[in-house]
């Protein structure tokens, strides 16, 4: 059902657009105005952040390739063999083929996404070059409570959780996110995570808000969306993307600053900005492997190691329950 403000049907109450619009009002509401990085991933901001990876101020995603490009066949020496892969958040297939590489024994590979097409559009991409490889997607929402298939019983299970989005959460949720997968993998489960490193606020920053504006239009591509799906009526003029590290909280913060004093109506509320005010899009916490390593044992797994690229930029940990 397509919710349109102007008729008066009554729409079911569980719709994603209203899910997204009460999000969103809520966000806006609040005194530091704030909104959430996942609904960043419509499918322009989907391509402007495969754009992101490709960025030469954006170091993470080459540089975790790198990484499993090296050390790929110590992690899967770790791995059981004839282990289930499950990738929490299946992004491009990219990364998990450096790792595939060297999982020749792995039983299956279970993509895990709330967004059913886009697995389905993976599984294919993966079956075509690993024509051998049992591929399971399970559509699920990860930061959840939710049951692997019963195929998948009886098989040693590893998880794999790339990128660096474990930084999307705030300390507590990702200790009660990595505690969640825990109990889904269960017992004697393995984990690889990718952690972006704490360096220089400038290089940090840089990796934000490229030269090329790239960044700068995956953050305001949020507001075209919020005007197309929930009849917003942000001028995007008015509004500059900011990226600023957060030193004390050791995060980059990404904001939307109102350019000036303005009122921006969305659905029926109508929301004030101050001059200068944000909205707070998305923070991208950065680690130590001393305090990644302390999180992960706060959340019940035992860390076992950590492979980094040679700059120490980015660091991929292997945990086990
Ligand atoms: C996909 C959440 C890991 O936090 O670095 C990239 C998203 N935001 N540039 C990150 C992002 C701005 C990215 N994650």
């Amino acid at each position: 059902v397509k919710p349109s403000f102007s008729d008066a049907t009554p729409v079911a109450l569980d719709t994603p657009e209203l899910a997204f619009l009460a999000d969103v009002q809520d966000g806006l509401a609040k005194t530091q105005k704030a909104l959430s990085p996942k609904y960043f991933y419509d499918s322009a901001g989907s391509d402007l952040f495969e754009a992101i990876t490709r960025l030469p101020e954006y170091y993470p995603t080459r540089t975790e390739i790198g990484i499993l490009d090296r050390s790929g066949p110590e992690m899967a020496a770790l791995l059981p063999a004839r282990a289930a892969l499950v990738e929490f958040g299946s992004g491009s297939t990219n990364k998990l083929r450096r790792l595939l590489r060297h999982l020749d024994k792995l039983a299956a590979y279970v993509p895990v996404d709330v967004s059913g097409e886009f697995l389905r559009s993976q599984a294919e991409v993966l079956s075509g070059d690993f024509p051998h490889l049992r591929v399971e997607p399970v559509v699920a929402d990860f930061t959840r409570d939710f049951d692997l298939p019963e195929s998948l019983a009886g098989m040693p299970r590893a998880g794999f959780f790339p990128g660096s989005t474990i930084g999307n959460f705030e300390p507590s949720e990702a200790e009660e996110l990595l505690r969640r997968f825990g109990r889904i993998l269960g017992e004697g489960a393995h984990m690889i995570v990718g952690v972006d490193l704490v360096k220089d606020a400038a290089i940090l920053e840089r990796a934000y808000d490229d030269s090329a504006g790239v960044t700068a239009a995956f953050n305001l591509n949020l507001l075209t969306r919020i005007n197309r799906e929930l009849a917003g009526r942000f001028d995007l003029g008015a509004f500059s993307h900011r990226a600023v590290f957060n030193a004390a909280a050791s995060r980059i913060e990404m904001h939307l600053v109102s350019d000036g004093a303005q009122e921006v109506a969305i659905g029926s509320e109508t929301f004030a900005f101050a001059a200068g005010e944000t909205i707070h899009t998305e923070s991208s916490y950065k680690y130590t492997v001393e305090t990644f390593r302390a999180l992960v044992e706060r959340a019940g797994w035992t860390w076992v190691q950590v492979w980094t690229d040679p700059e120490g930029l980015f660091s991929v940990h292997a945990l086990r329950q």
